[in-house]
Parts: structure tokens; C-alpha cells; sequence
């Protein structure tokens, strides 16, 4: 064969030989360094096509360079791209995440939590990304492969560039049809890689935190002027029948995944959907709110986590959790009871990083984040967005009975989650027939959400933990949207739907439990905004220097005014969506007929709303926290944390106190949770058969 007809002596045979190597040992390191969840052959297709637009693009950047300089710009960019995937693997393996802009601006605090050597954090298999680089050198060095020093137009050029960019655009679009919304609302850094490449997510990530550090870098402490303005406007007197009746009990927020307040007593065929948290909301010790609304925007869970832990708004836009949480400062739940001798977890059966929850956990001062690592992992026990819920919840025991009490314990549940799907052995409740398919299934989800708290609650009392805690539940977010209006309709039994029904379609439950707490339902209007506050109150722990856009509902003083992210809002007198009014109390259109001194209470109530959403938007986009210092709290040293499974488990074994539960009934308590969740029978029969 003649050297000139070897295609790889020409420029663009070189290069199509580095894009297909450097493509491949992507896919590879997609494949065996990532867990990237990739499911269905849509999200396979795309795995395996999206490195292919960014490396072109790239490495055709070296086709507007001449002669063997053009080559050096070709492998060097192959080394930085490569060095990047390298850097990413290794990385990936102790944080089960991608680098960050912000993560690579505090690389001091990543090494801190990467231990004293990142070397050990390198499998050798690693190396094999830099394999086709070694090869790639040898050709030309060995002449192998000529270089070849004929000019290329820049026309050539260009069209290799355009033809990576529709490469892209195709990528993207795919992307976006098989998960809407996949850059508006930022779920997770995981899904970018997935769906657009490891290259691809880099920019979006810098643009992402470009945006949010200008806003940031322009702010400075007199910023702070309108917030303090606003808590000292809106300080509400402690309810002294309330006030730290809580103190120093364990706390649980249970989070019950898209759950509806219309589901509270709710019955299909003379059945109810969920008698355990009926007999809960009913409870002499339960007070239980029937105005409690959801306030939550584009970032869905993540915008209630925020809200419940650091009574602040999440962002109109995308989710604030994604944006601020790594790098703001925070004065939240999890610290602020942490420094009152608090142990604080959140649970949860998904990726660490859906929602940028391993970060923005830190920032929160979480103690313990035991996400899906820490559970077994088993087809059987998944199902949509994580674990089941029974199993979920049964899983975790083994870590809650290991914390030192007191504990603030979070458990977020996620079977109850869009499009509801639930496998047949966990059906054990009829669908609506509303003829909606996303709909139907809410209530059988939903019924099973129940199951697993009734599991949970009997476990609390068996192990006297139940006594011995102050029990929050609460709905995140609406789980049947607006947009399913027939549906809606036959489910609520009504002919017609106003916004003013839409609005209050919008309430979610928010129940306080405690043995011995004065129960009975609350009819105070209030939202996610509120919680934290009213549970501060309940522990006695004082938060009137606090910068929370919330106030305690228990207290007399608290406004009554629930504003939607949208800056519409429901109050006791009215329901204002858009430019329409509505009476709160009887549902009626009262635009038209509402007297002077309405309008001015309207007004003042609408002014609450303004202020109240753009104050906690200044203080989040301005990262103003960090400016503020809170009375007897401490800053959060971010990089003292770390949620990595050895790690944690060898700190919860250090923090041995004696309190545990484990430690005071001398014996796990694992084996008195008792679930009918199939899939274990199933697991429990198989290791008995198997020994
Ligand atoms: C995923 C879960 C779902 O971890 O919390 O979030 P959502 O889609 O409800 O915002
Ligand atoms: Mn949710």
C-alpha cells in the first residue's frame, strides 16, 4: 500500500481519527467512571452521540492554524479536553459529581475534603484516557502518519465549525423533547452530562455561574438595609402556649412528595386514600393547617427545602438550591440547631446530587446527607426518582438509630412523584377514572405514601421514638398541576374551575405533631415560607434577629398574607390572581365591587407580597447572608463537611455519645421495623433459600 493513499497523511484523516479515539474513550469513561443513570435507548442514543459536537468543535479549531503548528494546536487541545475527562473521573469517584466553576475556584476546600492525597483517589485505570494520546504521538513521531502541510482553506474551516454546532443543536433538541425543561430548571448536574457531554455542561455551568456572580459581586453589606427593615417590621409576639413546649426533642420534618391538601380525607369508592395521615391530621396532638399553601416555583422540591430551612423564597427562574447553594452563605435550620446541640440528617433515596443537594447541604450545615449510597441498590427497590418509600424508610433506620439525640431528622419520600407510576405487586388501591393517565395514578401512589408513613409512625412508637419528637409533615408541592383542568374538575366534583379554585387547589397539608402538643386544625393562612420560624418557636429557640421572610404562625401577630412566587397571593380577605379579586372566604369575583378601604387594605397586602419576595430575592442573588452576622451562630465552614459514605460512617461511629437510639436500647432496632413492602419478602426468602 502507498503511503499517499493512507487517508491519515492528510490533515482531515488526522483529525477524524483524534475526534473518533477522543469520542470513544468518553463513551468508556461515561460507561465505567460515571453512573449517570442513563435509562431507555433515547438517553443511550445519547450518551453515545453527545461528546461528538463539542469534540469537533474543539479539536476543528486547529484547522484555522497552518502547517505542523496546526497539528500542535490539535493534540494540545486533545491533552487539556483529555486532562479535563481525567480530572472529572477522579473527582467523580470521592463526590459522586462533575467540577464545578465554583468547586474549581475553592480548589482549597476541595482538597481539604478530598483528604490528604488526591493521588490515592487515582486508579490506575484512569490512565487509559491519555492511551490514544500516546498512540496518536508515536504515529508522528515513528512518521507512521506524514504530516501534511497543505493549505486548507478557511472555508474548510468554518464548515467544520458549522457542522458541530447543527451537530449540537440536534443534540440538544433531542435532549430537551426527552426531558423538558432540562435548562430552565436545572435538576442536576448529572443530566447535563448525560444528555450534553461532559464539555458541554462546563459551559453551561460557567455561563450559569458568570450570571449569578456579577449580581453577587456587585453587592455589598448596605444591601442588607432593606432586610433588616423588613424582619424588624414583621417581628411577631411568641405564643406563650406554644413557645419552646418542644425543647429539646427530636425533630422530624417528614416530606411527603407532591402530596395535596385535598387528599386529607379524601375518599374513592367510599374508601380513603390515605387513612393514616387522616387519623395524623385528626389527632388531639396534631395541630394541622387547612390554609397551608405551597409556595414553590420552577425548583419544585428544591425551592420547599429552601423554604422550610431558611425561610427564604427560591428564585422565580431555575432553582436557587442550584444557583446559590454552594456558594452563598446560609443561616439554616440544620446549623442553627446543630449550635443548640442539635445531630442533623436528611435522608433521601435519589442521587446525592438531584438538586445540587450534596452541595447545598453543606452550605445548610447538614451533619449527614444519606442518599442512595448509603441504601442497597436493587432494581426491584426502585422506581421513578429513588427508592420506594417503604424500603426507603426501613433502609434508613440503621442510620437514624445511630445519631445522637437530640436529632433533626429529615426524611424526603419520593414514590408520590409525576407521572405516578407504581409497579403492580405495590398496588393495593383503585385509580380515579377521570380517563387523565398522569392524573389516575396520584391516588395509588399516593396510597402507598401512606402505607410506608403508617410503617414508619409504628416504628417511631415502638422504639418510643415517637414520644420523644416533635413530628412536622408537610406537602411540597402541588402533584397534579394546573394545566389538567378536566381532570381536576371531576376529582374535586366541580363544573367549573376559576383561578380563585385553581389557587386554592394550591394547599398542601402542614401538620405538627408531639405527644402532648394542643392539637385541632388551624385555619391561619400561611405557607412554606412560615415553617421554620414556627418550629424555632416550638423548640424555644429564639430567631427574632434572623433574616427569614416568614413569620410564626402560631403567634397572633403572624400577617396571614401566602404570596406565590409569582407575586400573586391568597390572605383571610382576599385571593389576588393577576388583576382579578376574589373573596377568599366565598370564592366570589369582587374586581369590581371592593369598597375604599378594601382597596387599600389590598393594597398594603399586595405591597407585603412585593417587598417581602424581592427582599428575600436581594438576599439571595446578592449572597447577602454573608454580610450578616446572626447573634450566637456560628459561620458554616463549608469544607468541614463531607457526605461520602466511609467518611460519614466513620465520624457517626466517632460521635458516639451514649444518646443514639441504638446505644439505649443496647441493640439495633433495624429488626423491629416491620414493612410488607414485597420486594424484601422477596430479597429476605431469596438470602434464606440462598444459605
Ligand atoms: C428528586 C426529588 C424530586 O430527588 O426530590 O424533585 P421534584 O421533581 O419534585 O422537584
Ligand atoms: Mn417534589
Amino acid at each position: 500500500m502507498s503511503k499517499k493513499r493512507n487517508p491519515l497523511n492528510s490533515r482531515f484523516g488526522f483529525f477524524n481519527l483524534t475526534v473518533i479515539l477522543f469520542w470513544v474513550k468518553t463513551y468508556i469513561a461515561y460507561k465505567t467512571k460515571f453512573s449517570l443513570g442513563e435509562t431507555g435507548l433515547m438517553q443511550e442514543f445519547l450518551l453515545l452521540i453527545n461528546p461528538l459536537a463539542c469534540t469537533i468543535f474543539l479539536f476543528g479549531l486547529s484547522f484555522f492554524v497552518k502547517g505542523k503548528k496546526s497539528y500542535v494546536v490539535l493534540l494540545v487541545t486533545d491533552f487539556l479536553l483529555t486532562t479535563w475527562l481525567f480530572a472529572n473521573v477522579v473527582y467523580y469517584r470521592e463526590f459522586n459529581d462533575f467540577i464545578t466553576v465554583s468547586i474549581m475556584k475553592s480548589v482549597g476546600s476541595v482538597s481539604n475534603n478530598m483528604g490528604s492525597s488526591a493521588l490515592a483517589l487515582i486508579h490506575i485505570s484512569d490512565l487509559f484516557v491519555y492511551l490514544d494520546l500516546v498512540v496518536l504521538i508515536g504515529l508522528l513521531l515513528f512518521k507512521v502518519v506524514k504530516i501534511d502541510l497543505k493549505p486548507l482553506r478557511k472555508r474548510f474551516a468554518f464548515a467544520v465549525s458549522a457542522v458541530a454546532i447543527l451537530l449540537f443543536v440536534v443534540n440538544a433538541g433531542l435532549a430537551e423533547s426527552n426531558r423538558p425543561q432540562l435548562f430552565s430548571r436545572q435538576f442536576d448536574r448529572n443530566y447535563i452530562v448525560k444528555y450534553l457531554g461532559i464539555n458541554a455542561f462546563i459551559v453551561y455551568d460557567s455561563i450559569q455561574t458568570e450570571q449569578a456572580n456579577s449580581v453577587r459581586a456587585k453587592a455589598d453589606s448596605n444591601d442588607l438595609d432593606d432586610a433588616l427593615n423588613y424582619i424588624k417590621t414583621n417581628q411577631t409576639a411568641n405564643n406563650v402556649e406554644y413557645y419552646g413546649v418542644a425543647k429539646g426533642k427530636n425533630v422530624f420534618v417528614i416530606h411527603l412528595e407532591s402530596f395535596q391538601q385535598f387528599l386529607i380525607d379524601y375518599k374513592v369508592d367510599g374508601q380513603e386514600v390515605t387513612p393514616t395521615l387522616n387519623k395524623f391530621y385528626h389527632d388531639s396532638n396534631t395541630v394541622s393547617f387547612d390554609n397551608f399553601f405551597h409556595q414553590v416555583a420552577q425548583g419544585k422540591t428544591s425551592d420547599a427545602e429552601l423554604m422550610l430551612e431558611n425561610s427564604l423564597f427560591g428564585l422565580s427562574q431555575g432553582s436557587a438550591m442550584v444557583t446559590a447553594g454552594t456558594e452563598n452563605t446560609f443561616q439554616a435550620a440544620p446549623a442553627i440547631l446543630d449550635q443548640q446541640g442539635y445531630t442533623t440528617a436528611s435522608f433521601h433515596g435519589d442521587v446525592g446530587s438531584f438538586w445540587n443537594r450534596n452541595n447545598a447541604y453543606k452550605s445548610w450545615g447538614y451533619d449527614y446527607f444519606f442518599d442512595s449510597t448509603y441504601l442497597p441498590s436493587n432494581e426491584d427497590y426502585a422506581l421513578n426518582y429513588g427508592m420506594k418509600d417503604k424500603i426507603f424508610l426501613k433502609e434508613s433506620v440503621k442510620y437514624l438509630e445511630q445519631l445522637p439525640q437530640p436529632f433533626y431528622a429529615k426524611m424526603i419520600t419520593v414514590t408520590n412523584h409525576y407521572p405516578y407510576p407504581l409497579d403492580e405487586q405495590n398496588v393495593s388501591f383503585p385509580k380515579t377514572t377521570t380517563g387523565d393517565d398522569t392524573v389516575d395514578g396520584y391516588v395509588q401512589t399516593a396510597h402507598y405514601l401512606d402505607q410506608a408513613i403508617n410503617e414508619f409512625l409504628t416504628y417511631l412508637k415502638t422504639t418510643g421514638l415517637y414520644d420523644n419528637s416533635i413530628i412536622l409533615m408537610y406537602g411540597d408541592h402541588y402533584g397534579i398541576s394546573s394545566s389538567h383542568k378536566t381532570a381536576i374538575k371531576q376529582l374535586l366534583g366541580k363544573d367549573e374551575l376559576t383561578k380563585y379554585d385553581d389557587a386554592m387547589f394550591q394547599k398542601v397539608p402542614f401538620m405538627i405533631h408531639m405527644t402532648g402538643l394542643k392539637g385541632g386544625v388551624n385555619h391561619t393562612y400561611g405557607g412554606e415560607i412560615d415553617v421554620l420560624p414556627t418550629l424555632l418557636s416550638l423548640l424555644g429557640v429564639d430567631h427574632s434577629k434572623n433574616i427569614f421572610m416568614g413569620s410564626d404562625l402560631l403567634s397572633k401577630d403572624h400577617k396571614q398574607i401566602v404570596s406565590f412566587r409569582n407575586g400573586d397571593f391568597v390572605s383571610r380577605q382576599f385571593t389576588k390572581i393577576g388583576s382579578i379579586v376574589y373573596d377568599t372566604s366565598t370564592g366570589e369575583d369582587i374586581t369590581d365591587s371592593l369598597t375604599e378601604d378594601q382597596q387599600q387594605q389590598l393594597k398594603e397586602q399586595n405591597e407585603h407580597v412585593t417587598e417581602q419576595l424581592s427582599v428575600s430575592d436581594e438576599v439571595i442573588t446578592g449572597d447577602l447572608l454573608r454580610f450578616y452576622s446572626l447573634p450566637n451562630f456560628e459561620v458554616v465552614k463549608k469544607e468541614d463537611y463531607t457526605y461520602v459514605k466511609d467518611k460519614s460512617l466513620d465520624k457517626l461511629e466517632s460521635a458516639k455519645t451514649g444518646t443514639s437510639l441504638l446505644e439505649e436500647l443496647g441493640k439495633s432496632s433495624v429488626d423491629l421495623y416491620k414493612t410488607d413492602a414485597p420486594e424484601l419478602a422477596k430479597s429476605s426468602q431469596k438470602t434464606s433459600s440462598d444459605k
